[in-house]
C-alpha cells in the first residue's frame, strides 16, 4: 500500500518534529491537524493509548492517521514512568514535583531523585505506533531501545528524558546526539520504519 500522506495525532511539537524527520526520507508527507483534540489517554498500555489517539483524529479529519504513544520504563521502578512518562512529575507515587521550569525538567528531577543511590539504572524507551485507516482497520508496530539513566542531565537536543538517557553501546545522551543519529537507533525510528516495511506488503 502506498501511503503518501498521513495525519499525525499528536499535540507534542517536539514529537511531531521527530515523526516528520523520520517519515520524510521514506517519502511519506506528514500533515499536522488544523486543531488539537483533547483525547483522554485512559488506556493502561501504550498500544491502547496510541489507538485511542489515532482513532479520535481519524474520526474528526477522515485522513489515515498515525499516533505514537511512548515512554520510558526504568527497571528499578518498572513499569514506571511507563504510560505516565509525560506527567510523571504529577503522579502521587514518590511524591509530586512542581512543573518548574517545565514538565520535562520536573519529570527528570523526580526520576533522578527516585533513582538516587540506586545502582540499577537500566531503562528502555518504548514507542507504539498505530496507523488507523478507518472502519476498525489499522496497523501497529513497536520499537524499543535499551540504555542507562545517568546522574545529571547532558545536552539540549531532543525532548523529554533525552538529557539523562544514554543508549547502550554509546557514550552520549540522546540530547547530545544529532537528530538523525538518534532516529537511527531510537524506539520511534524503529517503530516507524517497521510501519513503512509493513505497508509495502499491503497491495
Ligand atoms: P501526544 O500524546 O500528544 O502525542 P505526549 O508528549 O503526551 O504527546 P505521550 O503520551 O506518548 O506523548 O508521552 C510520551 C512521553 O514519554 C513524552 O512526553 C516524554 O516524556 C517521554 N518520551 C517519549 N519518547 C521520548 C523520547 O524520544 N525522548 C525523550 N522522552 C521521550
Amino acid at each position: 500500500m502506498k501511503l503518501q500522506k498521513v495525519l499525525i495525532a499528536s499535540s507534542n511539537p517536539k514529537k511531531v518534529k521527530e515523526i516528520k524527520e523520520i517519515l520524510r526520507p521514506l517519502g511519506i508527507e506528514v500533515i499536522v491537524p488544523p486543531k488539537k483534540l483533547e483525547v483522554e489517554e485512559k488506556g493502561t498500555t501504550f498500544l491502547e493509548n496510541a489507538y485511542l489517539k489515532a482513532k479520535a483524529y481519524y474520526e474528526e479529519f477522515k485522513i489515515p492517521t498515525v499516533a505514537d504513544d511512548s515512554g520510558l520504563i526504568v527497571e528499578a521502578i518498572a513499569p514506571y514512568p511507563g504510560v505516565y512518562s509525560a506527567r510523571f512529575h504529577s503522579i502521587p507515587e514518590w511524591g509530586k514535583e512542581e512543573p518548574i521550569p517545565n514538565e520535562d525538567e520536573a519529570n527528570i528531577r523526580k526520576l533522578l531523585r527516585v533513582l538516587k543511590n540506586k545502582t540499577n539504572r537500566r531503562a528502555k524507551f518504548v514507542s507504539n505506533i498505530v496507523l488507523y485507516l478507518g472502519d476498525g482497520k489499522g496497523i501497529f508496530t513497536e520499537g524499543e531501545v535499551y540504555g542507562n539513566i545517568i546522574e545529571s542531565p547532558k545536552g539540549d537536543k531532543g525532548f523529554g528524558y533525552d538529557p539523562i538517557f544514554v543508549p547502550e553501546g554509546y557514550n552520549q545522551t540522546f540530547a547530545q546526539m544529532e537528530p538523525e543519529e538518534k532516529h537511527k537507533i531510537s524506539h520511534r525510528g524503529k517503530a516507524l520504519r517497521k510501519l513503512y516495511e509493513l505497508l509495502k506488503e499491503f497491495k
